[in-house]
């Protein structure tokens, strides 16, 4: 009785020690493909062609750029070749820059506008974190260093890259919203003063507009100091707008909108 009793201990002991085993293996191994899973489906999902052997070449670029790095040493250049077989392409009618501005933006963008988020790279990243580490071949989604942690980080550095190329290959009219609530709705140290406005191409770029944008028509308005830094570092050849709109005002528009784009500003 007792020896029977012993292997029925024994043998449940075994058993709920595989199991553990089994389940701790499952969400290793699928915590540790599940970036780069999820990271092709999106792609395959947003590429016309939408087949995975191109896909899996992304991939390979995008990891190269910080895989077996230094995660404060990945520079924006390390992105260069994965930006020249996956470049952010303008597609609609109008490219759309943004700061200070995020939501708003993407109420507003598909259809007529198009913003770096709306691109097939910038959608499969949009709100995510990725690192890699000296001496590994591995992608991490956590333990990475912040956005201001260390200027050269994965994610920061492929933003930077991103945002130069859009702005370089942005082409006919374009536009930016900018908070009219902020002191200086035109930030030169934010993404779009520091990198996109340099970027511009003359004679790619025809006309920028600004659209600043308010809850209630409270806040800045087109006489803004900020903005006149803006105009001076637009190139020759390309035209300067600028709109005031509430929130509400372009949300509106852009519930009403067909497919003719007549802009919202
Ligand atoms: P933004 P940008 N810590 O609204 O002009 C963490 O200022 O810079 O607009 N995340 C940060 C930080 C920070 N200190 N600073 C910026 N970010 C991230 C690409 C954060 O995700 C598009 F094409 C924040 O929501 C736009 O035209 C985002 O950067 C242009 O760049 C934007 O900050 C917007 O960049």
């Amino acid at each position: 009785m007792v020896k029977r009793c012993v292997l029925v201990v024994g043998g449940c002991t075994i058993a709920v020690l595989v199991v553990v085993l089994v389940v701790f293996l499952v969400v290793v191994l699928c915590k540790k493909n599940n970036f780069k899973d999820t990271f092709i489906q999106d792609c395959e999902r947003k590429t016309a062609e939408g087949h995975s052997t191109y896909c899996v070449k992304v991939w390979s670029a995008f990891e190269q750029a910080y895989v077996d790095h230094d995660p404060c040493q990945v520079p924006p250049q390390a992105y260069d070749h994965l930006l020249s077989i996956a470049p952010p392409l303008p597609k609609y009618n109008w490219t759309l820059f943004w700061s200070g501005t995020r939501e708003v933006a993407h109420q507003m963008s598909g259809g007529c506008y198009q913003t770096l988020e709306d691109t097939m790279l910038g959608s499969v990243l949009d709100g995510k974190t990725w690192c890699g580490k000296q001496g590994s071949n591995e992608t991490f989604d956590s333990g990475c260093p912040n956005w201001t942690q260390c200027v050269n980080n994965p994610v920061r550095s492929f933003w930077s890259r991103a945002s130069a190329e859009f702005a370089a290959v942005a082409c006919g009219d374009a536009a930016v919203l900018l908070n009219g609530s902020s002191d200086t709705p035109f930030d030169p140290h934010c993404t779009f003063g520091s990198i996109e406005v340099k970027n511009f191409t003359p004679g790619l770029m025809k006309s920028l507009t600004v659209v600043l944008v308010t809850k209630d028509n409270v806040g800045a308005n087109c006489t803004d100091e900020s903005l006149k830094n803006l105009q001076k570092e637009l190139k020759p050849g390309m035209k300067y707008i600028c709109k005031e709109k509430t929130e509400s005002e372009l949300l509106t528009c852009k519930k009403n909108q067909d497919q003719s784009c007549v802009p919202c500003w």
